[in-house]
């Protein structure tokens, strides 16, 4: 076989040996800063693993108000600013909490509602927060690409009473899970 026949075969063989393995990086998303005006400034990272226990999400992010925010993946990849009774409001774009199984209500990691709900994220004093956060029911990591994780202002009691959404209020960090 001619030297450059024999090159491409080899190439090709090789070719073949990697990409059935398809490089298949664990979902992840780059979290920014939301405001009415737009996104802003990149204060972390999200990437999602598989485990015997669910998804678990590890977030590493910082310069956020210390506390309890409701943490959860929402309907759409998008993070921008969009209209709420006429005024800009952050990160509507992202729609509302993801709920693959239709069922309409907001209950919680552990409950039976949006497939979306994630376990409150608790800041600490010096606005950081590094934490892998299980959600049992998401055993298909693939499935949360493509939507967007959510940071609220206020906390979240995996409820919709005596607020709707566990009461998290305004989206004020985002970002799109690929
Ligand atoms: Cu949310």
């Amino acid at each position: 076989m001619p030297m450059f026949t024999r090159l491409l075969v080899t190439a090709f063989a090789a070719g073949l040996t990697f990409i059935p393995a398809a490089f298949a990086a664990d979902p992840t998303a780059t979290i920014n800063k939301v405001t009415a005006e737009g996104i802003g400034e990149a204060i972390g990272t999200v990437t999602v693993v598989k485990s015997a226990s669910g998804a678990v999400f590890n977030l590493n992010v910082k310069g956020l108000p210390p506390g309890a925010h409701g943490l959860h993946v929402h309907e759409n990849g998008a993070c921008g600013p969009a209209p709420v009774n006429g005024n800009p409001a952050p990160a509507i774009a992202a729609g509302g909490h993801w709920d693959s199984d239709k069922t309409g209500k907001h209950a919680g990691p552990a409950g039976q509602g949006h497939m979306g709900d994630l376990p409150v994220l608790d800041v600490l004093p010096d606005g950081t927060a590094t934490k892998s956060l299980i959600a049992p029911r998401i055993t298909d990591i693939e499935k949360v690409r493509g939507h967007a994780l959510i940071i609220h202002a206020g906390g979240d009691n995996y409820a919709d009473e005596p607020a709707p959404l566990g009461g998290g209020g305004l989206r004020i960090a985002c970002g799109v899970i690929q």
